[in-house]
């Protein structure tokens, strides 16, 4: 619509130490941050263009770690797209983003929502214990995407959060189509007579 900003609330949710502040920091600011700082949640702003369309995307990067969890509901309520990050190298991290991707469709109430699964730390490769064949079964069989990522050498960081925006514009639309062209329109109103009771 002419005028009308297209503009979503993306949340990166996942365990603690995942990588998901490394991964936002990189997709907004293009540089890797090594050190490890446990977030209790920051909040970004970014215009992008995906698909050709100009979007602003507020993205919100959550604590992974259990005792900053107290926004949990709260997030997950407003969120219009997740990306569940986990790290390759650590297989409690893959089970705390099933819980999550759980607890998002419990509070959203729904069968299905806008997610991207994050395969992230993919550098470490001789350190990987989750196999690709594992997070693509998860992804299949609850229908969301799956990619593998490395926010330190900058592989697919942009890609998911991009996949992400046009899952969830699929997935809007489908919720409310768009207006009935003139077309349909008349065909409606003679298709359909006002019935007056
Ligand atoms: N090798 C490697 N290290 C990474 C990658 N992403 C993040 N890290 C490191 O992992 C540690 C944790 O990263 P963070 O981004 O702070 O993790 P987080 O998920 O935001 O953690 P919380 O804020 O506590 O939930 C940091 O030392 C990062 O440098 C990656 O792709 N590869
Ligand atoms: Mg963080």
């Amino acid at each position: 619509m002419v005028g009308e900003e297209e503009r979503f609330k993306l949340v990166v949710v996942g365990g603690g130490g995942v990588g998901k502040s490394a991964l936002t920091i990189q997709f907004i600011q293009s540089y890797f941050v090594s050190d490890y700082d446990p977030t209790i949640e920051d909040s970004y702003t970014k215009v992008c263009t995906v698909g050709g369309k100009e979007t602003r995307l507020d993205i919100l990067d959550t604590a992974g770690q259990e005792e900053f969890g107290a926004m949990r509901e709260q997030y997950m309520r407003s969120g219009e797209g997740f990306l569940l990050v986990f790290a390759l190298n650590d297989r409690s991290s893959f089970h705390e983003v099933q819980k999550f991707h759980t607890q998002i469709l419990r509070v959203k109430d729904r069968d299905d929502f806008p997610m991207v699964l994050v395969g992230n730390k993919a550098d470490l490769e001789q350190h990987r214990v989750i196999s690709r064949e594992d997070a693509q079964a998860f992804a299949r069989e609850n229908s969301i995407h799956y990619m593998e990522a490395s926010a330190k050498n900058r592989y697919n960081v942009d890609e998911a959060f991009m996949e992400l925006v046009k899952i969830i514009r699929r997935f809007q639309e489908m919720e409310s189509p768009p207006p009935p062209t003139q077309q349909q329109r008349k065909r409606d109103s003679r298709g359909c007579p006002c019935v007056i009771l």
